[in-house]
């Protein structure tokens, strides 16, 4: 059987009057008014009227459940319906595959399901437009990234995700069986990011990486896709600039090329003009302490403080300079104030996006600062030769894309901006 179709639906218009055209999609109304059945018909693109005349046509499609997909020929006519400029008046009908009655979820979205079920249900609310267009600025977003870091400079690589030892230390770590050894799943790309700047400079990898954490916030996931770069020759300020870059182009290239999706979810993405502001961690405990949060240096923001700090700053700022007793081993400490490191979070009021910093690339530096933090150089030896073959000095950051994600559709939980979200309770589809 043939499957083609001449055009999506997005590319019929009224010029086309008089056409054979071959379209398909899912049924998503049915309405019959005597010797005429009107079909409205859903691809990827959008959704045109269809017009079934004749005794055999209305017969196929009498019983069909909505979210049966069809292929329709027919001809490009004028219409008099007010919703559609045109209308495809059917030909030939070919019932490809029958739905169920009743669906699990109103695909449409006229009935309002909770995100447990449409999530149980995830494949069909694909069909609800606005979930549809989370994942289309979702493509979008990820196309402008790769564009952005491509054009820096840096190169796309795949880093294991089956690791033999810890990343970022101990905690949180999913540990697997494999074969007759022991191995966990990638928390971060961080140590083979910091490799690769040796053979390849300017490196970045998008991908999912795990966290074995019981977090149930809208925030956290235990399956997260994170954005990763990592460059020679730059400092700390100077990566967190390429983050700027690659979240305003962000930014802009959804407000131009996701019109219609914006208008399906209700929102105006707009590029931030503004440089993000960015603020010493000591700058941000003295304006706490303003605020009657009462810290002392050395001290690390809980949920409360960075919402406050939130109210304070409600859009993009860093946070910058913190205590090297907050932060993992590789990060390197300032030059001048060995107790502060070169670091930051990249902030949208009160949630981190990113973090990053400049890395020690001395090894004899790394393996003291592993046992300040508790940690057996002895496990790290493997990546530490590679500080032995002339590693560059190196810095770069980790951008949490389903963060990013629910900052750019405006909707609080990750859950709805991830296909199939994993969190400690959700483990299925
Ligand atoms: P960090 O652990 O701060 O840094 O992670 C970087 C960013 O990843 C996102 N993120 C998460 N998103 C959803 N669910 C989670 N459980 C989760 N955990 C982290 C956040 C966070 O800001 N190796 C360093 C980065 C670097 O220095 O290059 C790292 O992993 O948006």
């Amino acid at each position: 059987m043939d499957l083609k179709r001449t055009h999506y639906i997005g590319n019929l218009n009224a010029s086309l009057k008089g056409q054979k055209v071959i379209i398909g999609g899912w049924v998503e109304d049915l309405r019959e008014l005597g010797k005429l059945t009107f079909l409205t018909l859903r691809d990827v693109t959008g959704v045109a009227q269809i017009v079934v005349i004749g005794d055999e046509g209305i017969k196929q499609v009498k019983d069909l459940n909505r979210q049966s997909v069809v292929r329709i020929t027919g001809t490009v006519q004028e219409t008099k319906a007010r919703d559609f400029p045109f209308e495809v008046k059917s030909e030939k009908i070919e019932i490809l595959s029958r739905a169920v009655h009743p669906l699990p979820i109103d695909p449409i979205g006229r009935l309002e399901s909770n995100i447990d079920n449409r999530l149980n249900a995830r494949a069909l609310d694909l069909r609800n437009q606005k979930t549809a267009s989370i994942f289309k600025i979702r493509h979008h977003a990820l196309q402008s990234i790769r564009k952005t870091l491509a054009d820096l400079g840096f190169i796309e690589v795949n880093t294991p995700k089956i690791i033999g030892s810890a990343s970022e230390g101990g905690a949180n770590l999913f540990s697997l069986k494999y074969f007759d050894k022991q191995a966990y799943l990638a928390q971060s790309p961080q140590l083979y990011k910091e490799q690769l700047t040796l053979g390849l400079e300017r490196v970045f990898e998008i991908s999912s990486f795990y966290r074995a954490e019981k977090s149930h916030t809208v925030r956290h996931l235990t399956e997260f896709t994170s954005v990763d770069i990592e460059a020679d020759f730059m400092d700390y300020l100077d990566v967190a600039e390429v983050l700027e870059t690659v979240v305003k182009n962000v930014f802009e290239h959804v407000e131009k090329n996701c019109i219609e999706e914006q208008k399906i979810l209700g929102i105006d993405i707009k590029k931030p003009t503004a440089a993000f502001e960015k603020i010493t961690y000591k700058q941000a405990i003295e304006e706490l302490g303003r605020e009657g949060l009462g810290l002392v240096e050395g001290d690390d923001l809980q949920d409360s403080h960075l919402r406050k700090l939130g109210e304070i700053h409600p859009g993009f700022y860093f946070l910058i300079d913190w205590p090297m007793k907050l932060k993992p081993f590789y990060i390197h400490e300032k030059e001048d104030n060995p107790s502060l490191s070169k670091s930051f979070d990249l902030q949208y009021g009160y949630l981190e996006l990113s973090s990053g910093g400049r890395r020690l690339h001395d090894p004899s530096k790394i393996r003291a600062r592993l046992v300040e933090q508790g940690l057996n150089p002895s496990q790290f030896e493997d990546h530490l030769r590679a500080f032995d073959w002339g590693m560059p000095p190196h810095s770069g950051w980790g951008l949490g894309l389903d963060r990013l994600m629910s900052v750019l559709t405006k909707i609080d939980n990750v859950r709805e901006v991830v296909l199939y979200p994993r969190d400690p309770e959700r483990l299925f589809p």
